[in-house]
């Protein structure tokens, strides 16, 4: 079936409610903290109070002795055991040719502890507070080293953080023709230039991480359960890589995840040592993180420092573009670290323009902070934030609107390829801005300006037209890339007996709605309802294999390899109808859930069709198999692109620095939609995610102790829903060329369009007062401060 086909029938588009909320709300889910085994033991982290510290001696000897205590476990019996470090998935290759420096990443601490919150030790206990008391008990001496925590300062850090990099540093990464750049450069009328950070976040999941490791003598398999948003690639990651095992021998269950943003994709220290202890202690033991050591110890996100610039015509026509950025890794690599940076990020710094040339420079950093991951966006936020950031500033220095410079520079023709690397398939950029345009009343800005002068408040706006490739992706592009997986997704559509439907997904859905949108694609296409069908996902026990969820990739990517199944279910119901029917199966429709022998009346239903694939009394067992239940793999053949234009209106009070949003509109692209509802709830979250980067989140490490100074949500600004006005929101709809849906993902288009919208609005308020450059968070203690030094 063709996506057009597709997205017209029956309960595609529609706003159906979510079939899990019924669960959430009334308390009924099962987060990992729900699952209570037998005997369960407890076990309790102790971490690193230092950023950087040598370790002379961990003595376990009270801890041990404290009541309740099994055992405590500490990084020497790891080695012991021959438990690997934890694995990268991305190799990077440098600009040398040389490899990526790659150094061990112990799961308990050997020898080093790398950033505060680091793992030294576990406890484990029959009780939690039994675990906690006796985690006080392990005496770890410590001889303190200097720490590096900004990614300035990794190169000239005075004690290192790996023997294998010396200088701190990971690896130098380049895309894009240097010399062509540097030469149009030499050239060019006018070039705009621009110095930003990208400031590091901690993802906040509502649920903190949590695991039960699990051992069965009986068969000699583990179990864990765990709250992640992959649980195939943690098994794998875990038994292939670290632990040895065969994986059949493994059963890693995510069941109701509270959100996860990124930060639940990677395979984690305590899910390895859970695992590894279950089997020592032959005991369940469970985990669950306090919201410190969630802030310590989940993969942070973003945390570059850039320098780009352009390169224009007289007319604000984009010549070439060139960037260098140097990214914090944190302490160690964490699971997609490399990716981040690089291949995630510089492929999308052509955004939605016709720049010929764009040369990306990327250094990697290691410092004594948590290890920096995906986190919603991963890469492309700070693609959009560094290009958007630098498009309205040329339009500022060339007297040219926002909105004219993005349209002098829109790409118009497709497919288009990129100078780094992307082809995008499809888009309607310019529609997107015209009616962003429309929503957000540009027209009437200077009016509303001139009336909150009045107030003695200063008025801006602000414009972001952002890409992103999402439903990552083709497994071969990705493994020319350096990805040391596949990134196909598994999807199999069992059809039972009485003619309901259950469907194994490997995708994972821990909020954005999974159970209501794919039963929403099965019901479509079976004529069921979508109550008809339940969706089963985040059990490698019961799916057939999955890549997981991030990178917007369920839909397109577990959708469309559901979709495949279905394609073998209609082939193979129509087999069995045109039996019942007495008709060649050349001859059999399939529409609402009826098979018709064309140019007749005849017909059969999908019920009976399947009673009789399980009931085969009248079948054609000589030519088909009874049964109706089929397994695909879809790898896609690109990434899909979404795009839109978001348009921030500030109020700014001179006096305070408050900012205040006063109007927010977004028009996003994602192809064909299969929930509105749950698109606008996706692009919400999205939305309030990236206007809090800009606003008010700030991680901060001191730069002398490396200890976190935003370790609560005292001291870490989370957005609340009074700080936003109603979200103006808009569509264009450019079918996803090259998956059977048409979709494309809308999973992270708010938090990556949203960060440069909001500061372009508050650098246009403020430039009467001489202000032009303002880093993120734009807290009002920033704004009075760049306020106060443009009056100077
Ligand atoms: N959808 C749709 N029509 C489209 C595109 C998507 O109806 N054209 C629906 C999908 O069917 C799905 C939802 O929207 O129900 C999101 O789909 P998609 O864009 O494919 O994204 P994923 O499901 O792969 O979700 C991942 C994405 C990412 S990468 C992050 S990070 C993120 C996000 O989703 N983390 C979230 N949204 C989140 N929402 C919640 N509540 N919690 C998180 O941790």
């Amino acid at each position: 079936m063709g996506a057009s086909d597709f997205a017209n029938l029956p309960h595609i588009g529609a706003a159906v409610r979510r079939k899990e909320d019924y669960r959430f709300l009334t308390g009924a889910g099962q987060y990992t903290d729900d699952v209570v085994l037998a005997a369960q033991a407890h076990a309790v982290f102790v971490r690193s109070p230092h950023a950087h510290a040598r370790i002379n001696s961990i003595d376990t000897s009270a801890a041990k002795a404290a009541p309740g205590v099994l055992d405590v476990f500490v990084g020497t019996q790891v080695a012991a055991d021959n438990i690997n470090g934890l694995p990268c998935g991305w190799l990077i290759t440098s600009t040398d040719g040389q490899p990526m420096k790659e150094p061990p990443h112990p799961i308990l601490a050997q020898g080093k502890v790398r950033y505060v919150g680091d793992h030294v030790a576990m406890v484990v206990a029959e009780t939690l507070q039994q675990a906690r008391d006796a985690a006080e008990l392990v005496a770890v001496d410590y001889d303190v080293l200097n720490a590096v925590v900004d990614v300035r300062d990794a190169p000239q850090a005075r004690d290192a953080l790996h023997d294998i990099a010396p200088d701190n540093h990971c690896f130098k990464w380049a895309i894009g023709d240097k010399g062509a750049v540097d030469s149009v450069f030499a050239q060019a009328a006018h070039i705009t230039k621009l110095d930003l950070i990208n400031n590091r976040l901690v993802p906040n999941a509502m649920e903190p991480r949590a695991a039960i490791g699990s051992y069965s003598r009986a068969n000699d398999e583990y179990t864990l359960y765990v709250s992640n948003q992959n649980p195939h690639v943690e098994r794998l990651l875990m038994t292939a890589f670290v632990m040895g095992l065969p994986e059949h021998k493994v059963r890693v269950i995510a069941p109701d995840v509270g959100g996860g943003f990124g930060s639940k994709i990677y395979l984690y220290a305590e899910d390895v040592c859970l695992t590894w202890a279950s089997k020592k202690l032959n005991r369940n033991i469970k985990w669950v993180a306090d919201r410190s050591e969630a802030f310590l110890s989940d993969a942070h996100g973003r945390d570059h420092v850039s320098h780009a610039e352009m390169a224009m015509d007289a007319n604000g026509q984009f010549l070439a573009m060139r960037v260098h950025t140097d990214a914090n890794l944190g302490a160690y690599l964490s699971t997609f670290a490399s990716a981040v940076p690089t291949i995630l990020y510089a492929t999308l710094l052509a955004g939605q323009y016709t720049t010929p040339q764009v040369y990306v420079e990327v250094d990697a950093w290691f410092t004594n902070t948590a290890p920096v991951d995906a986190y919603r966006g991963a890469g492309r936020p700070e693609a959009t934030y560094l290009l958007e950031r630098l498009v309205s500033r040329c339009a500022w220095e060339l007297g040219l609107s926002q909105a004219e410079i993005r349209r002098r520079n829109f790409i118009t023709t497709f497919p288009y390829q990129t100078p780094v690397a992307l082809q995008y398939d499809i888009g309607d950029y310019p529609a997107c801005l015209a009616q962003a345009e429309q929503l957000a009343d540009a027209a009437g800005f200077e009016a509303r300006k001139t009336a909150s002068a009045a107030k003695g408040l200063l008025r801006g706006i602000g414009y972001s037209s952002y890409i992103e490739a999402c439903g990552i992706a083709p497994s071969n592009i990705a493994g020319a890339l350096g990805a040391r997986a596949g990134l196909f997704e598994c999807g199999e559509v069992r059809v039972h007996p009485t003619g309901s439907v259950t469907v194994f997904t490997g995708s994972h859905s821990h909020g954005q709605g999974h159970e209501t949108t794919f039963a929403q694609v099965v019901a479509a296409r079976l004529g069921l309802t979508p109550d008809q069908v339940d969706v089963v996902h985040g059990d490698t026990g019961r799916v057939p294999f999955g890549m997981g969820t991030y990178g917007s990739r369920s839909i397109s990517v577990g959708g469309a390899a559901i979709m495949k199944a279905l394609d073998k279910i209609e082939t193979k119901a129509k087999k069995i109808a045109a039996h019942l029917l007495e008709a060649s199966d050349a001859d059999i429709d399939f529409a609402n859930g009826e098979f018709t022998v064309r140019g007749t009346d005849k017909k059969v239903t999908f019920g009976q069709v399947a009673l009789t694939a399980y009931v085969p009394h009248n079948y054609p067992l000589d030519k088909l198999e009874p049964g109706l239940n089929e397994t695909a793999f879809y790898d896609p053949t690109n990434f899909t692109f979404p795009a839109g234009t978001y348009i921030c209106e500030v109020e700014v009070d001179p006096a305070t620095g408050v900012v205040k949003v006063d109007r927010f509109s977004a028009v996003d692209d994602f192809g064909t939609i299969i929930n509105p509802m749950i698109v606008e709830g996706q692009v919400h979250g999205g939305l309030v995610q990236g206007i809090g980067q800009a606003l008010i989140e700030n991680c901060v490490y001191d730069r002398e102790t490396g200890q976190l100074l935003t370790g609560s949500f005292m001291d870490y600004a989370m957005p609340r829903a009074d700080d936003f006005p109603e979200f103006k929101l808009g569509h264009v709809c450019t079918p996803c060329t090259h998956n059977p849906l048409g979709t494309k993902g809308c999973g992270e288009a708010g938090a990556i369009g949203s960060p440069p919208a909001v500061i372009n609005a508050v650098l246009d308020a403020l430039q009467p007062l001489g202000v032009k450059d303002l880093d993120m968070p734009a807290s009002s203690a920033r704004v009075w401060a760049a306020i106060q030094q443009a009056r100077a």
